[in-house]
């Protein structure tokens, strides 16, 4: 695939972001639920820029975080971020920016419903209008967006920052081979030299939790490969685990797409990969859900969630066979339309 030149186009929106909150009261920031280190790294990279205009802020997210590399981020770089109920909004007279996700996404409860600022890089849901509004779904992680509003005002990274943001680009772009522009590579490259690389050699060397063991032994015995699907069925797994164990089984030979499944006690959660350029992962996880829940993503991620209410299967089996026949059905019907 050639990497299109992105130069960066955010010199004003920027400008536009720190205007807009700096006439505001409290800003609260708030990353998509369960955050994964690309959510931590924007929001902190959020923070300390808007510390620095000196506006008040606080991080703020929804669903306890789960796995090992994003916990000990938020320890090693000492990042204030508070877990909130998702039934406790946000003060009215405050601004809400959203990072690495937009209202009506499903991977977001979202704690304002007025004063929205939102930066992300997923797809853009044209959620309606709000007050600040920077998508830009080519670029690989939130955090090379983060990046270029401090190239673009002339802050100073913070060596924390910086590894930080290192860290999100290499998690989003899976060590940056999930790319379609130079912006990430651009970013990457100049924080680079700024960054600790200890730290994320250190964060890279406690990617698997202790307690995660049984989960990656268990999804191993239970792949099913079909040509090159993989389907992996696993139970009493959390989200960002699946999402991990959806790039392990990417990386066997000659499987390039990956649809895990994991049936929880509230619905089934779904992660999806892609790595043919006519099958995107968001589509296919909207099909698969066919109207029974909420999926969504990139072209070549993609996670989705079925509520249990919305869930006639009455056994495991059940389930096995409905997740391969849409996936499959998905598949083939691209692959005549192509
Ligand atoms: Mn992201």
């Amino acid at each position: 695939m050639e990497l299109v030149d992105l130069k960066s186009s955010s010199e004003d929106l920027a400008e536009k972001l720190i205007n807009l909150l700096k006439d505001g009261k409290k800003v609260f920031i708030q990353p998509h639920n369960i955050p994964d280190p690309d959510a931590i790294s924007a929001s902190f990279g959020v923070y300390e820029l808007l510390t620095y205009f000196g506006i008040a802020a606080e991080i703020i997210y929804v669903n306890p975080i789960e796995k090992a590399n994003s916990k000990q981020m938020i320890e090693m770089f000492d990042i204030p971020m508070t877990l909130r109920d998702e039934k406790d909004l946000i003060p009215e007279d405050c601004y809400l920016v959203l990072v690495d996700s937009q209202p009506g996404n499903a991977n977001i409860s979202c704690l304002g419903d007025d004063k929205i600022a939102v930066i992300d890089h997923h797809k853009d849901l044209d959620g309606g209008q709000f007050a600040f509004s920077d998508i830009r779904p080519n670029i690989g992680a939130c955090a090379t967006i983060i990046a270029t509003y401090y190239c673009d005002l002339d802050v100073p990274f913070s060596m924390n920052v910086a590894t930080a943001l290192v860290y999100g680009i290499m998690n989003d772009t899976n060590n940056l081979t999930r790319l379609n522009n130079k912006l990430d590579l651009e970013m990457f490259y100049y924080l680079y030299d700024l960054a600790n690389l200890n730290k994320i050699k250190n964060i890279k060397m406690n990617e698997i939790g202790r307690d995660d063991i049984q989960a990656y032994a268990k999804a191993l015995a239970n792949i099913e490969i079909y040509k090159n699907i993989g389907f992996v069925h696993i139970e009493d797994c959390n989200d960002s685990l699946l999402g991990t164990i959806s790039d392990m089984v990417y990386t066997i030979e000659g499987v390039n797409i990956v649809v895990s499944y994991a049936r929880r006690y509230d619905g089934v959660k779904l992660s999806i990969r892609s790595g043919l350029d006519y099958i995107y992962a968001d589509q296919l996880v909207k099909f698969i859900i066919d109207e029974k829940g909420l999926g969504g993503g990139h072209n070549e991620m993609a996670g989705g969630f079925i509520p249990i209410e919305n869930i006639d299967f009455i056994d495991y089996r059940e389930l096995d066979t409905y997740v391969r026949y849409r996936a499959i059905a998905f598949l083939e019907k691209e692959r005549a339309e192509r």
